[in-house]
C-alpha cells in the first residue's frame, strides 16, 4: 500500500487534483506520425498544444488488478481536413479493457479491431460513457470548437503500444466532409 497516493481526487477548475498528477503536453511537433496531411501537417506551429494528459497512478505501472485513472484535455482544431486527435494505441496486454466518460465537449472514439480490418466510431459528448473492449486500438479526436474532455480509467498492467499505431496508422481517419465528421480510407 502506497500511502502517499491520495485515495480521492477532484476534477476542479477543469484540472485534476487533490493527489499526486502526472502531466504531459503533446503538441504538433510530437505527433508527426499521426496526421494523414503532410503539407498541412509541415504548415502548423511546432509548439501548438494539441492535448494534454493528467495521470493518477496509485499503484507501480504493471501492477495485475489496479487501476489507472487519467483525463485528457484535447483542444480544438485541424490538421488539414484532420481533427486534432490523440495519438491512439493498443494495449500491451491486449486483452485489457478501459472505460473513457466525456466530460466537456464534443468528439468521437475511433476503434479498431486488432487485425486492423475494421474502424468504426463513437460519438462522444458530455456524460457518455464508453467501453473499450481488449484487443481493440482507441483514439479521440475533437470534432467541436471547444475542449474536448474526457476522464478514463484501465489496468494498470494494460500497457501502451504506440508502436504498432505509429507503424500502420488506424485504417481508417476522421476528417471534415461538408461540416460533417467523416471516417474515411486512409489515403
Ligand atoms: C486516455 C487514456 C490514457 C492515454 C490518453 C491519451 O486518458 O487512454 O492511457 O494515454 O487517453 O491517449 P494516447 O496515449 O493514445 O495519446
Ligand atoms: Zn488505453
Amino acid at each position: 500500500m502506497n500511502d502517499m497516493v491520495a485515495a480521492k481526487l477532484f476534477f476542479g477548475k477543469g484540472r485534476l487534483a487533490g493527489g499526486p498528477v502526472e502531466r504531459l503536453t503533446r503538441r504538433i511537433a510530437d505527433l508527426g506520425d499521426i496526421f494523414s496531411d503532410r503539407e498541412a501537417y509541415a504548415r502548423m506551429p511546432a509548439d501548438q498544444v494539441v492535448y494534454e494528459v493528467e495521470s493518477s497512478f496509485p499503484v507501480a505501472a504493471g501492477t495485475e488488478g489496479g487501476l489507472f485513472i487519467g483525463i485528457t484535455y484535447i483542444h480544438p482544431g485541424k490538421v488539414g481536413e484532420e481533427y486534432f486527435m490523440t495519438k491512439g494505441h493498443f494495449h500491451e496486454i491486449r486483452n485489457r479493457g478501459e472505460v473513457y466518460i466525456c466530460m466537456e465537449g464534443e468528439g468521437m472514439l475511433i476503434l479498431m479491431n486488432e487485425d486492423h480490418s475494421s474502424v468504426w466510431a463513437e460519438k462522444m459528448e458530455p456524460g457518455s460513457i464508453h467501453y473499450i473492449n481488449g484487443h481493440t486500438a482507441h483514439r479521440t479526436a475533437n470534432t467541436g470548437s471547444t475542449v474536448l474532455s474526457f476522464g478514463a480509467c484501465w489496468p494498470s498492467d494494460a500497457g501502451h503500444d504506440y508502436r504498432t499505431i505509429s507503424e500502420r496508422g488506424f485504417s481508417k481517419i476522421l476528417v471534415e466532409q461538408n461540416g460533417v465528421p467523416t471516417l474515411v480510407n486512409k489515403p
